[in-house]
């Protein structure tokens, strides 16, 4: 096992990572900045070092500064969580050649399946559906370019190769406007990831997302966890996740995730990892891999039962996986809600104080979040304070716990989106299920 690691993030999931680690008897190094001495996840663990000033660039994205507290410590991996420098492949190769163990994939995927033109095309030849597109970069040929959009038919959509999440797209609806929107997507990508890497697809309208999680031990034996509906989102932020997704029949689901499954095979991909789709009119399109545990990963571990970070960590210790695919069920359904500290109506953030914390409880509630009475929310960093998980037999269960839960949560001092998660669950058609990626803005009228 795994001696001792350096959990190179903070807030709920440093705290998340830090349980699994306690579990399995793995001591713990927190990296923290100086705005982060006071968090609860610092304060429970075994050693800590403060590696930076408040702004993340100087401290959770300084590489030298993480490496360095992994030497000093005498720690032998390093547990990224999400954000910051989970998909950065400079800094996993920097973390091996610096002779740790990164817990993640090889450096070599996360550099693939950061640049989504390869990203795509791995996924294309390893037989994933891909949205109908131009299968490579855009070059300068105008002709080209129009006789590409003519061909998957108006609308369709450009975008950054080095982009993602929802950075660097424009949508075209005719072709008088696709050379000036290549030109400007193009200059943008520059500018925002020095690489003019554009592509094009076919614009899916109303589709929902839709994400298969996977987990692989890179010795050949890889499992997918079933899916998760992320469509309820705001602004590609998503507010609510849930497992299994609404409507996806069971055939549906061994249909898509053994084809991923058989994907990673070919990639050798190792640890977690999330084949991000949309789902319209039946079909799956890919368009993006994301190679970390997710934030939404505890709606899957409250139906399969299966503790994703601890498996990261076992795998990352060189152990073979202890799942096959037939152990894998999905039972009942869960749901998670994202709480942050913001205003409920402008979205603003709101840090501070938190006067008074209360989390709920009950048979068939999680509750992911290192807030306490008395914790001061810094303002340097996301907003995102927690997170609201439950379970049930079915989906109506699901809901009803949550609902419950999220009456009986207290957060006091800070402004929450609390009531917009409340209104949400009490909405007819989120009831329904099933609602597309569209419609958490539509109801909120348009943003
Ligand atoms: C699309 C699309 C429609 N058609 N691609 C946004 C985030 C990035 N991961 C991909 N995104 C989209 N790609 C095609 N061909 C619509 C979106 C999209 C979206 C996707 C998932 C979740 C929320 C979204 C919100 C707006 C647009």
């Amino acid at each position: 096992m795994l001696e001792k690691i350096v959990i190179a993030n903070r807030g709920e999931i440093a705290l998340r990572i830090l349980r699994a680690c306690r579990e399995l008897g793995i001591k713990t190094v927190a990296v923290h900045s100086t705005a982060d001495r006071d968090l609860k996840h610092v304060r429970l663990a075994d050693e800590s070092v403060c590696i930076g000033p408040p702004q993340s660039g100087q401290s959770y994205l300084n590489i030298p500064a993480i490496i360095s507290a992994a030497e000093v410590t005498g720690a032998v991996a390093i547990h990224p969580g999400y954000g910051f420098l989970a998909e950065n492949a400079d800094f996993a190769e920097r973390v091996e050649r610096s002779g740790f163990i990164f817990i993640g994939p090889r450096p070599e995927t996360i550099r693939l399946m950061g640049d989504k033109v390869s990203a795509i095309n791995a996924m294309r030849e390893a037989g994933i559906p891909c949205v109908p597109g131009s299968a490579g970069p855009l070059g300068d040929d105008d002709d080209e370019n129009l006789r590409i959009a003519a061909e998957i038919g108006y609308p369709v959509i450009i975008k950054a190769s080095g982009g993602g999440g929802g950075r660097g797209m424009r949508v075209v609806y005719s072709e008088d406007q696709l050379l000036s929107a290549i030109a400007m997507t193009r200059s943008e990508a520059r500018t925002a990831f020095g690489n003019s890497t554009v592509y094009m697809e076919k614009f899916l309208d109303n589709p929902r997302h839709i994400e298969v999680q996977v987990l692989a031990d890179g010795q050949g034996n890889v499992i997918h966890l079933g899916e998760r509906d992320c469509s309820m989102q705001r602004r590609h932020q998503k507010v609510i996740e849930e497992s299994p997704a609404p409507g996806i029949s069971e055939e549906e689901r061994q249909r898509i995730g053994e084809l991923c499954v058989e994907a990673c095979r070919r990639l050798d991909y190792r640890s977690a990892g999330t084949f991000e789709f949309l789902y319209q009119d039946g079909q799956f399109y890919f368009i993006e891999m994301n190679t970390r545990i997710q934030v939404e990963h505890p709606v899957t571990e409250m139906v399969t039962g299966i503790d994703l970070v601890r498996e990261q960590l076992l795998i990352a210790a060189g152990q073979p996986l202890r799942y096959k695919q037939s152990d894998v069920r999905i039972q009942g359904h869960a749901i998670e809600c994202r709480i942050n500290a913001e205003d409920p109506h402008t979205f603003i953030p709101s840090p501070g104080k938190v006067e008074e914390f209360h989390a709920p409880g009950g048979a068939g509630i999680r509750v992911e979040s290192h807030l306490y009475s008395g914790y001061h929310v810094p303002p340097y960093y996301d907003s995102m304070v927690g997170k609201l998980i439950a379970h049930g037999d079915t989906r109506e269960s699901a809901i009803a716990r949550i609902r419950m839960a999220l009456s009986e949560l207290v957060i006091e001092g800070i402004k929450t989106n609390v009531p917009l998660l409340q209104e949400i669950m009490a909405d007819t058609n989120f009831q329904r299920g099933g609602t597309n990626i569209h419609y958490l803005e539509k109801k909120l009228g348009i943003t």
